[in-house]
């Protein structure tokens, strides 16, 4: 067994702190990070702090250490957790979770990767070739999903743009048989703008970069990002300081090794050669319809370029003129029932070709998606043969995040952060209530900031703000998005978490006409209303549709399902892109509400990726909202260990006269209740129904030290005796 960690390491669980103040969980943070020990328990949640640095933690040691172990066994780490997990759901047949949350640039899409690597190392000892390829395709996807969804934006150089949450089954075994994963709502506004500094999904310049020259050369493609607008825009500008240069060079280098990587990838997935194709050509589709430019000789708009016209319709399988048609003329139909075709203005012609790049994108990355689901599903699954098939979830969705601009993708994702925030509350909460109870236990109740408030806000139906943006949405005419800030800032004003210019006329930081400030509890925001109806209203020209329809790339067509319903066929409103991101968000709480979760909270440490700065205001904030400080308390003021009996006595009874060999007690509680008695720890524990309860994990570390000088010497002896020597 692994050496238990020194006290110069500081504490490793919060709940050993003598007091717990913030300054006491502030002052062990910071010791730990400053020696290199990353994570601490709270209980069974890790707090992870960003490194931002390689550490030696992950190899093939590390892994075997933790097999199979508890908790408390090892020093903390991201392994322990997985195993609790996976232990849980082969044990006791239990779906689990890991929920990893924090803010944006903590961690937590890296932490996400060793546990996936860690469950896929512990299972299949037997190397059963169909288990190995599920575990490789799992491992592999992260691969390709990075790549189409991670981009660099000013708080990480690889953000993840869109939710994930990955069930893995598993059979009776422990093995693992399929897997299933869920996207959310992927930021794809990104495709056709970027802020200052920042870049494109990476998969744009990972082709542009990586792209051998007869690749690009058939997709009618130039090895240089500068010549496209869509990667062009944010990333132009972060080539200035000499630092970002250096930022700069090493992000082009991963590019060009990451393509290889990512073909790779697809390949060992299962793409067949026609999709890996099929998903450059609309790359590069993407790319060029970007440049395409539009302009107006009197009443008419004029595509200027006809050559890049013919390139996409080559590499989307169309004919040019349609592509022409549909990026200058808009279908409608007349209330009489009659269908006419309207030229845009340019500035439609403008939105409509956006709109149609970020779709190509979004359809692209939601078939990569159910593609990769599709090769990994479970098959062939049969419960009364196999057993119950258990799942593991591994959560990793964007962090709270704050930009000089934060637009409807930050308030999407920050309230996605609000309903994560409160499913821990809930559970953490509930978890011990529930435990306690069960047991017979008395329990002291901890109060914390409810952030259901903050949620409500955002929620509520008829007075939320996604109510409030709907009905702008859906109002037929002219609502603009200050018409509908107007209509927040006069419902909303009451609200404690929320503020409008209106109130505080003489916050300078707000403008009257575009800005709204949400109180979250992660801090404070302030949104820019600019674009929300349009984001939110997501309308994409039906012609568009049809046109990717009627490709005759197979692959293309299958992304555009929806393109074979002619303009008097298509309903008249379709959800709003806030309401369906709440609803997956809504769909994925209870997906995680009805398992059991483990957490990992991530920290990040400073805001220059620097592996030796512990800033303490910024991790102080953290850990405040973070709600970290009442999780101890929590902790703290119930049980921080529970234990089954007889698990408990087979661990321990080698340090009881009373029990070892075996005791001759009617029960094993009785047995157990005589090794706490021996060792004077009554007043730290409590006698459940099923398990023991352990106040603080001293006791266990003093038993556990116990053990560790007791075995090798009962090792020995019991050589001595099967040897004859005794
Ligand atoms: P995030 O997932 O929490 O942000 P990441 O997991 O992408 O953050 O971490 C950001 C960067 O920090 C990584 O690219 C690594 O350089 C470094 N890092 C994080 N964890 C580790 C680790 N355990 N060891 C070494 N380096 C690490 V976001 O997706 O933006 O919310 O949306
Ligand atoms: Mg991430």
């Amino acid at each position: 067994m692994a050496e238990l960690e020194g006290l110069e390491f500081g504490k490793s669980d919060f709940v050993l702190l003598d007091e717990v103040t913030m300054e006491q969980f502030m002052e062990n943070l910071k010791l730990r990070f400053e020696k290199g020990r990353i994570y601490t328990y709270i209980g069974e949640v890790v707090v992870s702090v960003n490194p931002y640095r390689e550490m030696e933690i992950y190899g093939k040691d590390a892994i075997d250490a933790y097999r199979g172990r508890e908790l408390y066994e090892n020093p903390p780490h991201l392994y322990a957790v997985s195993d609790a997990a996976y232990k849980a759901m082969k044990r006791r047949a239990k779906d689990t979770c890991i929920v990893i949350s924090g803010e944006s640039g903590a961690g937590k899409t890296e932490a996400s990767k060793y546990i996936m690597q860690y469950i896929a190392a512990i299972t299949n000892p037997g190397q059963r070739a169909e288990v190995e390829s599920v575990k490789n395709v799992l491992l592999k996807s992260n691969c390709v999903l990075e790549a189409f969804g991670n981009a660099k934006t000013n708080r990480n150089d690889n953000s993840s743009r869109f939710g994930k949450y990955m069930d893995i089954n598993f059979n009776f075994n422990g093995d693992p048989t399929g897997g299933h994963i869920n996207n959310y709502l992927l930021e794809k506004s990104r495709v056709v703008q970027q802020q200052e500094g920042e870049r494109n999904f990476h998969s744009f310049y990972q082709l542009l970069r990586g792209g051998c020259e007869e690749t690009l050369e058939s997709l009618h493609l130039e090895n240089d990002a500068a010549l496209y607008t869509y990667t062009r825009e944010g990333a132009a500008t972060a080539v200035s300081s000499s630092d970002d240069r250096k930022l700069w060079d090493a992000t082009s280098n991963n590019d060009r090794t990451s393509h290889k990587a990512v073909m790779s990838a697809l390949e060992v997935i299962g793409f067949s050669k026609e999709e890996i194709t099929s998903i450059y050509q609309i790359l590069a589709a993407i790319l060029l319809l970007g440049n395409v430019e539009f302009g107006s000789e009197g009443e008419s708009v004029q595509i200027l370029g006809q050559d890049t016209v013919n390139h996409i319709s080559e590499l989307t399988a169309t004919d040019p003129d349609s592509v022409a048609k549909g990026l200058l003329f808009r279908t409608v139909a007349t209330g009489g029932g009659e269908v006419i075709e309207k030229g845009h203005t340019e500035k439609d012609a403008c939105f409509g070709r956006d709109a149609f790049a970020k779709a190509l994108y979004e359809r692209l990355f939601g078939w990569i998606v159910s593609r990769i689901n599709s090769i990994i599903e479970v098959k062939n699954y049969n419960p009364v043969l196999h057993g119950k098939n258990t799942v593991i979830g591994v959560l990793d969705i964007y962090g709270f995040e704050i930009f000089d601009n934060n637009s409807f993708e930050q308030f999407c994702i920050n309230y996605c952060n609000e309903k994560l925030q409160q499913l821990f509350i809930e559970l953490i909460l509930q978890q011990e209530q529930e435990e306690y109870q069960r047991e017979g236990i008395t329990w002291q109740h901890i109060d914390y900031f409810n952030n259901q408030i903050i949620v409500d806000l955002v929620e509520q139906q008829h007075k939320g703000i996604l109510s409030i943006l709907d009905e702008a949405c859906l109002t037929v005419g002219k609502v603009t998005d200050t018409v509908c800030l107007d209509s927040m800032d006069t419902k909303l004003a009451q609200h404690p978490h929320y503020t409008s210019r209106k109130l505080s006329p003489t916050d300078k930081t707000m403008d009257f006409k575009k800005h709204f400030r949400i109180r979250h509890y992660a801090g404070d925001v302030t949104y820019s209303v600019e674009g929300f109806l349009d984001k939110n209203k997501d309308l994409l020209f039906q012609d568009f549709k049809r046109l990717m329809y009627n490709s005759s790339n197979p692959v293309l067509k299958e992304m555009w399902p929806d393109g074979q319903l002619s303009i008097t066929e298509v309903t008249k409103r379709p959800l709003t892109a806030a309401t369906l991101f709440k609803n997956s968000i809504v769909a994925l709480v209870d997906k995680l509400a009805c398992k059991e979760p483990y957490y990992v909270r991530c920290i990040k440490p400073n805001e220059m990726k620097s592996p030796v700065l512990f800033d303490d205001a910024r991790c102080q904030h953290q850990v405040a909202y973070l709600g970290l400080l009442e999780n101890v308390m929590v902790r703290r003021a119930g049980f921080a260990y529970r234990q089954q009996y007889p698990r408990f006595l087979q661990r321990y009874k080698m340090t009881c006269e009373y029990t070892w060999p075996n005791h001759l007690m009617a029960t094993d509680r009785e047995a157990v209740e005589a090794i706490i008695t021996q060792h004077g720890f009554q007043g730290d524990v409590a006698y459940g129904q099923t398990k023991l309860f352990v106040r603080t994990p001293r006791t266990l570390f003093t038993l556990e030290q116990e053990r560790n000088t007791l075995v090798p010497i009962l090792v020995l002896f019991l050589q001595k005796v099967w040897r004859g020597a005794l």
